[in-house]
């Protein structure tokens, strides 16, 4: 779509809104950039986005006469696609294109795309950390927290955009294409935005909507969701298996990874030489591995950046020793199974800390998983009560609950003996108490370094 002149309105002024609209800015487009938080200051909003010249912003409400107006709508990926005024401008017919699509019409080079419930923020950094050895312009962005569309001007025919992505920005795709993706797994997750696992999973299948088979899509063997869209997708798959020998793709045999492809195994690596741990990220690395062999990296190079690539921020990381006692960062486990991985990572004795935002999730199978290792559960946020129910019913009561993350946090401290572990793990999104899990990560950390031994 021409967009010069186009009115076209932007709604959520959070990163992606506001990169969306420099974006449409440069395009000579005319935007309204709306955010329905009337706490907003208009004024901040404004100082954000600096030369306000073709911008018009509107806090609250929009009114008939702009709807009227508008001949496009770029939506932010944490605005729910089923509220009423989505629905009144969509009946307008005018196009609703996502932050991820708006970006993607001005895509020049090459894309990988990544997607799953857990470890895609870990795969983009690593898949972005070996096309960076081997090619001169590469760009990583997307639900990792960069906006797409603020570096796609950038691009160009010979660069590489690896890009993570939710499945809040795949429901709002329309023309973007990866030449390569991968969906690393699919557990229930976002189940209040998009209402039931039918429709989550349709969101992330939706990555592989305009791939043809002159592309390829990485999938995750051992998940059955996964194995049957693979039977149906109009693309050329790769699997990779942390279980079994594949007769093509990328596996785990003992503790090596190999590649099998026209009949040829070739042994990749030893997963000792790699600085991850645990089965999921062997995972991540076999599908990192499958997507630069997808873009034409050669094994020398991808070799190279598998041994030295660290854990990612927020994800089990480790962050001191204080007293004896090992703290652990997992901020990033959002949900009830990447939280499984937090705890099932630990080897000693441990407390956790728990709970926050509401995404109707189940708690069952992580409080299951605490296998006899998870000494006292310190709960915050709107689901501690519901967290509680479930472990009793669980036959865990060794909880107890805290107003805040310093309360939890102190709790954690006076309980933990040398030799155990404080983890903050907490199942649920950061919502409500934090602006996002990379604040309630840091805020924790300081809490560590601020222990005194
Ligand atoms: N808003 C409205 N109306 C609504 C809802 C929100 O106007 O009904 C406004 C809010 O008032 C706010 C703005 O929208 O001003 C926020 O937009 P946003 O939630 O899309 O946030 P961004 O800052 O643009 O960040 C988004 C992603 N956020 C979400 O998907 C919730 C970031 O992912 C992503 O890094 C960023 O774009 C760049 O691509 C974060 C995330 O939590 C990390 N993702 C979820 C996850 O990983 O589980 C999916």
């Amino acid at each position: 779509m021409e967009l010069e002149n186009k009115v076209v309105l932007v709604v959520g002024t959070g990163i992606s809104g506001i990169a969306a609209t420099e974006l449409l800015k440069q395009a000579k487009a005319n935007i309204i950039l709306f955010d329905s938080n009337t706490e907003l200051d208009a004024y901040e909003v404004k100082r954000r986005i600096g030369d306000v010249d073709r911008v018009n912003i509107v806090i609250g409400e929009l009114s008939d006469e702009i709807i009227a107006t508008l001949d496009l709508m770029i939506i932010s990926p944490g605005v729910p696609t089923d509220l009423p005024i989505v629905n009144k401008i969509r009946d307008t017919g005018v196009p609703i294109w996502g932050e991820v699509e708006l970006a993607y019409q001005f895509e020049k080079g090459h894309v990988a795309a990544i997607t799953g419930t857990n470890g895609k923020t870990t795969t983009t950094a690593l898949t972005g950390a070996i096309m960076k050895t081997y090619f001169n312009h590469v760009f990583v962005v997307g639900n990792i927290g960069i906006p797409y569309t603020n570096v796609v001007a950038q691009t160009t025919q010979d660069s590489v955009t690896v890009a993570e992505m939710s499945s809040f920005q795949l429901e709002t795709i329309e023309q973007f294409r990866p030449s390569v993706s991968a969906i690393l797994n699919i557990t229930p997750d976002h189940l209040n935005r998009h209402h039931t696992m039918e429709k989550y999973i349709e969101a992330k299948v939706n990555i592989t909507k305009n791939q043809t088979l002159n592309d390829v899509c990485v999938l995750n063997y051992e998940d059955e969701v996964l194995r049957e869209i693979g039977k149906k997708v109009n693309t050329k798959i790769i699997y990779f298996s942390s279980e079994r020998e594949l007769e093509e793709g990328i596996y785990l045999k003992g503790e090596d990874i190999y590649s099998r492809f026209d009949e040829v195994e070739t042994k990749l690596c030893n997963v000792h030489e790699l600085k991850l741990i645990g089965k999921h990220n062997y995972e991540n690395v076999m599908a990192g591995i499958a997507i630069a062999m997808s873009m034409g990296v050669p094994m020398e190079y991808i070799r190279k950046a598998i041994c030295s690539f660290e854990a990612v921020e927020h994800r089990i990381e480790y962050v001191a020793t204080k007293r004896g006692v090992k703290y652990y960062n997992d901020s990033k486990g959002t949900n009830p199974d990447a939280a499984i991985k937090g705890i099932q990572s630990m080897t000693t004795p441990t407390i956790l800390i728990g709970g926050g935002y509401d995404k109707d999730s189940d708690y069952t199978e992580w409080i299951k998983a605490f296998n006899g290792k998870v000494k006292k559960l310190v709960l915050i946020g709107q689901t501690k009560e519901k967290i509680a129910n479930t472990a009793k019913e669980c036959g865990f009561t060794d909880y107890v609950f805290a107003d805040s993350l310093e309360e939890a946090f102190a709790i954690c401290v006076e309980e933990a003996k040398p030799g155990e572990a404080v983890l903050l793990s907490p199942a649920c999104a950061s919502w409500g108490m934090f602006k996002n899990y990379e604040q309630r990560g840091t805020i924790f950390k300081e809490l560590v370094h601020k222990i005194e031994e």
